[in-house]
């Protein structure tokens, strides 16, 4: 528990005087009387490691020093019968260092006696729902304004999910070595497909097999649906379904990750179903592999989020001139965004309890930098979508800061509009797609921390050179 403990002093240092209330996750019903397998709030996790559901957690902090009073489902034989055993009050405080536990039916009076009126400062998770239903009716009662005959408060009420979002965006040591033993099961599981996948089975056949690996090396859950995509299905970027069939001469793109202690891995890899890469397929598969190496290679200290995109972005858009691709010259490929008709989202995101993990790509309104402890994903692709034999690239220059400022302002429906009718408008080049390369589709994916050195990849063990997935399809 001493994770969490050091989380605590981190946000007690950060905020210095002030009142955290969270609210732990809840359980979703399916359908009917079956409910989703529950898993904790990561951000109530991050801070109090409670596992259980129906929680609320109220973190007092004065001068730097935090008490923690946690608000758990007590003791109930008739319903630990049919839910299983509940951790109980005395459990919250043995066991998780909560200076004061209490059932949590008697959150709602009992928070209000703790804050009385000694805080000012409230940090609140605005976007909870329970922030409408439940924060709203105590909140007028705390740090009271003393009108006679009115009950209102002077309290200066603050968002939390930010400062914990730029807590969790470094990660402590406790958290790289979970981290990294995510990345070590997801990595073998990978790899355990890459030996087993061939022509006849089906993709969720595979996806079994690799779960497998991931269960019985200690994972708990995924950190996020499989995607096992055979042949064409490698085109949708976040396919699920998973129920074709495996076709001979096809590629198979597996973009998977176990949760191990709560984090997850996110990685992908691409590989030939039958074993051997035919030479089309190794011509884009090393494109890719050359600008994920790049990318790599640029996650360290003083890189900005953007540098790594826009590097990734060049050596993607001149493999893709190489390759056919597309009809213009470098410059053009990426000031009128014709490298999108390929490569058509980020180069990577954070990762950690979130597989798409807590933290802005901003500060202070500009790209920020990679720090020490960081970890990011980078995953470039190329996608040949197999229903578009001819594109039409428009002979349009287009920015993507300034899409997306537009986006930003107006919102994504009006601006996708606009964006299609400028597009519409737009002179074009037909180019035809050597046929070759239609339906191929590869992304490579792995998992890198940042050091004040150079980058670590978490997931390196999973191979990705062509020969060493060839000699592993074939073993
Ligand atoms: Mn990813």
């Amino acid at each position: 528990m001493q994770i969490f403990k050091k989380n605590r002093d981190h946000l007690a240092k950060t905020i210095s005087d002030g009142v955290i209330i969270m609210h732990g996750g809840v359980i979703k019903y399916r359908n009917a009387d079956t409910w989703y397998p529950f898993r904790q709030d990561s951000n109530f996790h991050y801070l109090t490691g409670w596992p259980e559901p129906d929680a609320h957690a109220v973190i007092t902090i004065e001068n730097g020093n935090h008490q923690m009073f946690l608000f758990v489902l007590d003791k109930n034989e008739e319903m630990e019968t049919w839910d299983g055993k509940r951790i109980g009050i005395k459990g919250a405080e043995e066991e998780f260092g909560a200076t004061r536990a209490y059932p949590a039916q008697q959150f709602k009076d009992t928070v209000v006696e703790i804050i009385g009126d000694k805080f000012e400062n409230i940090y609140i998770d605005y976007s909870s729902p329970l922030f409408t239903e439940l924060d709203q009716e105590y909140l007028r009662k705390i740090s009271r304004y003393p009108q006679r005959g009115a009950e209102f408060s002077n309290a200066n009420l603050h968002s939390l999910l930010p400062v914990i979002s730029e807590m969790r965006l470094i990660k402590k040591e406790e958290e790289i070595s979970l981290l990294t033993k995510a990345c070590e099961i997801t990595s073998k599981g990978h790899m355990k497909a890459m030996s087993l996948a061939k022509p006849g089975l089906y993709e969720y056949q595979v996806a079994a097999e690799l779960e497998k690996v991931f269960f019985d090396l200690g994972s708990e859950r995924l950190g996020y649906p499989s995607i096992v995509a055979g042949g064409d299905n490698a085109c949708t970027l976040h396919y699920s379904t998973n129920r074709d069939l495996l076709e001979e001469e096809s590629l198979l793109l597996i973009d998977a990750g176990a949760e191990y202690n709560m984090y997850s891995a996110d990685v992908t890899r691409t590989f030939p179903v039958s074993g051997k890469f035919s030479p089309p397929q190794a011509a884009i598969y090393n494109e890719v592999l050359k600008a994920q190496e790049l990318g790599i290679s640029l996650v360290k200290e003083e890189s900005t989020v953007k540098e790594i995109h826009t590097k990734t972005i060049e050596s993607i858009s001149k493999s893709l001139i190489d390759l056919k691709l597309v009809p213009m010259g470098i410059e053009d490929t990426i000031g009128m965004m014709h490298y999108f008709e390929f490569f058509m989202h980020g180069t990577g995101h954070w990762l950690g309890l979130d597989v798409h993990d807590a933290g802005s790509v901003e500060e202070n309104g500009v790209s920020r930098k990679l720090k020490k402890g960081m970890v990011t994903t980078i995953e470039p692709g190329i996608y040949v979508r197999p229903y578009k034999p001819v594109v039409e690239f428009p002979l349009l220059e287009r920015d993507p800061t300034l899409i997306k400022e537009r986006r930003d302002k107006i919102g994504i429906e009006e601006a996708s509009k606009i964006e299609e009718r400028e597009i519409k408008e737009a002179k074009k080049i037909s180019h035809k797609i050597p046929e070759e390369l239609l339906g191929i589709g590869v992304r490579i994916e792995d998992d890198i921390l940042c050091t004040d050195d150079t980058p670590v990849n978490l997931t390196e063990s999973a191979v990705k050179e062509i020969q060493d997935i060839e000699e592993l399809c074939n073993s």
